[in-house]
């Protein structure tokens, strides 16, 4: 019986408290270049709880009318997306196993009441390549299950500071965020979770 997927990684506590501020710091200047916005669902419109900004060449972004996609520019301010820090591209280096750099950084924010539901990645044009994910701030409950919908699902906590890689088979499994767990961490001032996520999205 196997619940948890094939190449799916979960690093507690990878990165230290000093690494920890040092990421919320460049995340605050990225913030600032692109600030965070509210996408929304496609067809209906409907605004997710999660607030989010991407850095890197290309950035994952939804609304209404044209859905889920990437695309090289903020779609409130039509700038470029800043460059993904080095710091970054260090620990995707360290532990995506990958040789090549990712090109996306999606940065969600999660406030206490926001949540994720379950869903599968697959807008990338490249399914092959790893997925690295950050945690920083709060705790959540993460959900995680199989390829196809409506299979057996784990749920595990993700605390500040934990590296999750997703490759292989757990690539594609539907996963979520069921819920954040309040004053959980003292990394962010007023509380609430960010999620990072590096993801190659074309070919290599
Ligand atoms: C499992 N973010 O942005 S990160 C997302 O915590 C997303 O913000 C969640 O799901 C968050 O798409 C989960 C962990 C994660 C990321 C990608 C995955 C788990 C994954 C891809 C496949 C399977
Ligand atoms: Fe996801």
């Amino acid at each position: 019986m196997q619940v948890l997927p094939k190449g799916f990684s979960h690093i507690p506590n990878h990165l230290n408290i000093s690494t920890q501020r040092e990421l919320v710091d460049v995340i605050r200047e990225i913030v600032k270049q692109a600030p965070l916005y509210r996408p929304e669902m496609p067809k209906t419109g409907e605004p997710f709880s999660v607030r989010m900004t991407n850095c890197g060449e290309l950035g994952w972004v939804s609304d209404e009318q044209s859905g889920y996609r990437y695309q090289p520019n903020h779609p409130k301010t039509s700038k470029p997306w800043p460059k993904i820090p080095d710091q970054l591209m260090q620990i995707w280096r360290e532990l995506s196993g990958a040789e090549y750099s990712p090109e996306a950084c999606l940065i969600n924010f999660y406030d206490t009441s926001a949540r994720m539901g379950l869903h599968q990645d697959n807008d990338e044009n490249n399914l092959e390549a790893p997925v690295l994910s950050i945690s920083l701030g709060d705790t959540c409950q993460f959900r995680i299950g199989q390829t196809t919908r409506g299979g057996q699902t784990k749920s595990f906590k993700l605390h500040s500071g934990d590296v999750v890689v997703l490759g292989g088979e757990s690539r594609l499994c539907f996963h979520g965020v069921d819920k954040i767990y309040p004053d959980t961490s003292p990394l962010l001032k007023n509380g609430g979770r960010i999620n990072l996520t590096l993801r190659r999205v074309t070919q290599t």
